[in-house]
């Protein structure tokens, strides 16, 4: 049974969706083994209250019976990301996870959410007394999980949900309904890694544990870049910003075989927007040195007005500021 035409997926952007009536994630007990040994901090959100609503979906939302699971790529932006850092002369030796350039360069949070809701509108005509919740990113759910029962992929030995078709490179969007309302959910993914740890092998930090597919939060570049705000914060030992990466990091998902497959399939010739081009002009096509001191001399109030809407929001000018710090001294550039 179809839900939505592939004009209306092709508009939402969407390149797969499942279905689950599952409430408990499959993989409960990795997640809780993973807190019990403090592997997630400094993410204290995954502990206390919102790990307990994360145990079922049933207590994030008692009235939960299923879920249609979106998975929302931005494959494409990895690809031209790529390219600049492949070909163009001014670029300057930084990189930002390519999901920031995703979803027409807004913060995929706010683009997203409108996504699902329309979706979730279009639902309520068609099924009767129907109510709906969101997830996406911020809410206490495991969502990789819920898309892993959904059949939509299988857990990479780096943590990413991967799907045969469309890679890892995509944002997982959810509606949580009160009927199930698809009596035929797709059979769950075998695991397709094999004896491959590229992945592992080329995170910068050791951050990946294989055996386990879990990282080490702490260590992660994504932990250090996009979650820790604060000027003074003290790098861990391992950390390790050589390679360019100043807001977020996509290495672990660059080398794996199946996003280069879809990078085989695709060729895109993206043609960025003003946001876009923005962003690029001005964290990744100016000189570092001088990038540093247009981030010092600018207000907190500046660079919110200069890029709001964008996932840059999230970190501030303090957090960019803490990360090119960090990569200028790293280099040797700044003492
Ligand atoms: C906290 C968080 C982070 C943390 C911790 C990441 C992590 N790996 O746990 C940090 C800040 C490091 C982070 C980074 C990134 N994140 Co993040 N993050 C989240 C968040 C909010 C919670 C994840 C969580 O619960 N982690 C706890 C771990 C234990 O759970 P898990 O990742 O689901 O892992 C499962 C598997 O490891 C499995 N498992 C464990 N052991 C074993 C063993 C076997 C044999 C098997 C089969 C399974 C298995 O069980 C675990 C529990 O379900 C989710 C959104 C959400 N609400 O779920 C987004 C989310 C996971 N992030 C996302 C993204 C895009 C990223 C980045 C790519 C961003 C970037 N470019 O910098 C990086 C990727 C880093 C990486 N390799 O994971 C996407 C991932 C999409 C996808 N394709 O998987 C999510 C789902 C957001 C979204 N709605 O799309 N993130
Ligand atoms: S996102 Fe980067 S730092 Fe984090 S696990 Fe992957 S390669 Fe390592
Ligand atoms: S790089 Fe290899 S081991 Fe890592 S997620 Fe991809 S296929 Fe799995």
């Amino acid at each position: 049974m179809k839900l939505f035409s592939s004009e209306q997926l092709a508009e939402w952007g969407v390149v797969d969706y499942g279905f689950t009536s599952q409430a408990v994630p499959e993989t409960l007990d990795h997640y809780n083994e993973w807190v019990e040994k403090g592997a997630h901090k400094p993410l204290d959100y995954l502990e206390g209250e919102r790990r307990e609503k994360r145990q079922s979906v049933k207590v994030h939302w008692d009235e939960f019976h299923s879920a249609v699971v979106f998975l929302f790529s931005y494959h494409s932006l990895h690809q031209s990301m790529h390219q600049i850092y492949a070909e163009n002369e001014n670029w300057n030796g930084l990189k930002l996870a390519s999901y920031t350039m995703g979803f027409d360069g807004e913060d995929y949070h706010h683009l997203l959410k409108q996504r699902l809701n329309e979706i979730g509108s279009f639902l309520k005509q068609n099924y009767p007394g129907l109510d709906y919740k969101l997830t996406l990113d911020t809410h206490p759910v495991l969502e990789r999980d819920l898309a892993f029962r959904s059949g939509l992929g299988w857990f990479g030995k780096n943590s990413m949900m991967i799907n045969r078709h469309h890679g890892s490179f995509f944002i997982i969007g959810s509606l949580l309904l009160n009927q199930n309302i698809h009596p035929e959910p797709r059979k769950i993914e075998a695991d397709h890694c094999g004896q491959c740890t590229a992945c592992a092998d080329a995170c910068p930090t050791q951050a990946i544990d294989p055996e386990t597919r879990t990282i080490t939060a702490k260590d992660c570049i994504s932990t250090f870049t996009i979650e820790q705000f604060k000027l003074d914060t003290v790098p861990p030992e391992k950390m390790d910003l050589t390679s360019g990466w100043i807001f977020g990091c996509d290495i672990c998902q660059d080398v794996c075989p199946w996003n280069k497959r879809v990078d085989r399939q695709q060729r895109s010739a993206h043609v960025f927007n003003d946001k876009q081009n923005g962003i690029l002009e001005f964290f990744l096509k100016q000189d570092k040195l001088v990038l540093k001191e247009k981030l010092e001399a600018m207000s907190e109030g500046e660079f919110k007005r200069k890029f709001a809407g964008t996932s840059f929001e999230r970190s501030g000018r303090r957090g960019l500021l803490k990360n090119l710090r960090l990569l200028l001294k790293q280099l040797n550039i700044l003492s």
